[in-house]
């Protein structure tokens, strides 16, 4: 059986970890054919937003426990898990996190690291490393913290408290709270609305709102300019603009 489980519905694609006996804990399976989905999806024309979910009693529990028991620090340097991590950096699709239940340590440095978390009134977030010894190491301390502040970020990670979903939506880590029996159709319709819009134009905002996080104001209005430049000489610009004044919806190419 698969760890992941990829459905195409284009022009959206679901991907679901499917782990449930380890509550979706993110093992080297699991995020190999993570990393592998989301990569494949993010070459598709066709598809322009991915919802990545989990089960309804777990987006993931944290990386794999066991595993991390088994391996020494050079393990885990010559297994290079970072870069899977990384590469999830470089999707460019909009990646909308759909979590329900427990969304932990990695699972919650998972869910961050998409572009819009849409959380169940039942989700629970937070980073318990510290009680296991470790800290958080795929982006908690530096997403996290720049996500919700320095105080929440603090508590969450030393004090190894749980958020719950509208402390979560207040803290600004997640974008929408949605009734528990609908947190996947729900995550769905965003991920159809962010798919109705120009896909170029997509692409350049999502990189331009994360360089709000990774530079100066100035470096980032620089970017942000030179990434509107780049949108208005796409085809999708032109039938963008050109569909308003003749009162139609646009077709957009991708192009
Ligand atoms: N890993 C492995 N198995 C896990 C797991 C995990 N993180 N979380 C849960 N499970 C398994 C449990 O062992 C149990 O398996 P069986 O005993 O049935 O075989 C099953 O899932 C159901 O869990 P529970 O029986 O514990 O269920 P409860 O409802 O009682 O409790 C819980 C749910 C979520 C409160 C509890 O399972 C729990 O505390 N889980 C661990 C949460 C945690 O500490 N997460 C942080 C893990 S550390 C890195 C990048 C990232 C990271 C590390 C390195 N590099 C790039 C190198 C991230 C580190 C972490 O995430």
């Amino acid at each position: 059986m698969s760890a992941v489980l990829v459905e195409r519905e284009e022009p959206i694609a679901v991907v679901l970890l499917n782990r449930p006996e380890a509550l979706n804990a993110l093992n080297d399976e699991v995020m190999g054919e993570l990393v592998e989905a989301l990569e494949e999806l993010d070459r598709e024309d066709g598809i322009r937003c991915v919802v990545l979910g989990g089960s309804e009693r777990a987006f993931a529990a944290g990386a794999d426990i066991g595993q991390m028991a088994e391996a020494s620090a050079m393990d885990m340097y010559e297994a290079r898990r970072i870069d899977r991590w990384d590469a999830l950096r470089r999707v460019r699709t909009p990646l909308v996190a759909a979590v329900s239940g427990y969304c932990l340590g990695g699972g919650c440095e998972l869910a961050i690291a998409c572009d819009l978390i849409v959380a169940s009134e039942t989700a629970r977030f937070g980073q318990p490393e510290t009680g296991l010894g470790i800290i958080p190491g795929a982006g908690g301390t530096q997403r996290l913290t720049r996500a919700i502040g320095k105080a929440k970020a603090m508590d969450v990670i030393l004090s190894g408290r749980f958020l719950d979903a509208e402390e979560a939506e207040r803290a600004g880590l997640v974008a929408r709270v949605v009734a528990r029996e609908a947190w996947l159709e729900e995550a769905k319709a965003v991920a159809r609305a962010i798919a109705s819009k120009g896909p170029v134009a997509q692409r350049l905002a999502k990189e331009s709102v994360n360089r709000a996080f990774e530079s100066t104001l100035e470096t980032g209005l620089d970017f942000e300019r030179k990434a509107l430049y780049l949108a208005f000489a796409s085809e999708d610009a032109g039938e963008g603009l050109k569909a308003f004044t003749e009162k139609r919806k646009p077709e957009f190419r991708g192009r």
